[in-house]
């Protein structure tokens, strides 16, 4: 804990983002308790006359988004978006992130991959030298998840990693679903020295939809510690 405090820190980086957004964008707006500060930040200058639409990326962001008043719109309308800015569950030197501990991962990345540029936003506490410490989730289809649970196992043995896979539940003890009503996945394995490796791997795993390493997406990262903002990339 600091001075600032965790969330005041997602607050500077949010605000830090506020920069790279121009008037007539079209935006990708992500999820998350840093990306609703941006969310937040972002409806008060649509508020003062900024034009800009937004994609959400979850159901909870399309209804903070609306609550602050942003015009929304879909990729179906405009399937190229100018930016997202979005959170992070960690990030490296290489700009490699694990997302999806709110369970948004799917649409978070179609939506980034979608724009021409992705700025993460996060503090400190974020940033690893190897990804991992924090358990990657993996969207999967409901049918059968106990049968692609062994399925993510397997092929992460098969690269040399070992640990605990366990299908995500709610505070109520019932399978947590999605926004598309997928299940998740949690994978505690330890580091990851070779995400593309992992990434692959998964990518070809049958009942997998989709999963938290986000490689070659974020251009930047904005890391607000004590000390200040400092942008990673681009
Ligand atoms: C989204 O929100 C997710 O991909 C990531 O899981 C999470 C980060 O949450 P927070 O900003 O609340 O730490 O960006």
């Amino acid at each position: 804990m600091n001075a600032i405090g965790t969330d005041g820190l997602k607050r500077q980086a949010a605000e830090a983002a506020l920069a790279f957004v121009r008037p007539g964008m079209r935006l990708g707006l992500g999820t998350g308790s840093t990306a609703a500060h941006f969310v937040e930040l972002l409806g008060a200058k649509a508020r003062e006359g900024l034009e800009l639409l937004c994609v959400p990326t979850s159901e909870a962001t399309r209804a903070q988004a609306e609550r602050c008043g942003l015009k929304l719109t879909t990729l179906d309308d405009y399937p190229e978006l100018d930016l997202t800015v979005d959170g992070a569950d960690e990030f490296d030197e290489r700009l490699r992130l694990i997302k999806g501990g709110g369970g948004a991962l799917l649409r978070e990345k179609i939506v980034a991959s979608a724009s021409k540029r992705m700025v993460v936003i996060a503090d400190a506490s974020k940033r690893v030298a190897t990804l991992g410490a924090f358990a990657l989730p993996v969207e999967i289809v409901p049918f059968g998840a106990r049968s692609a649970l062994r399925r993510i196992e397997a092929v992460a043995q098969e690269i040399g990693l070992v640990g605990k896979a366990a299908i995500r539940l709610t505070s109520q003890g019932t399978p947590f679903l999605t926004d598309g009503g997928n299940s998740i996945v949690d994978c505690a394995f330890g580091a990851i020295p070779d995400p593309e490796a992992f990434a692959q791997a998964l990518d070809a795993t049958v009942g997998v939809i989709e999963h938290g390493l986000f490689i070659g997406i974020a251009s930047s990262v904005l890391v607000a510690s004590e000390s200040g903002v400092e942008t990673l990339g681009e």
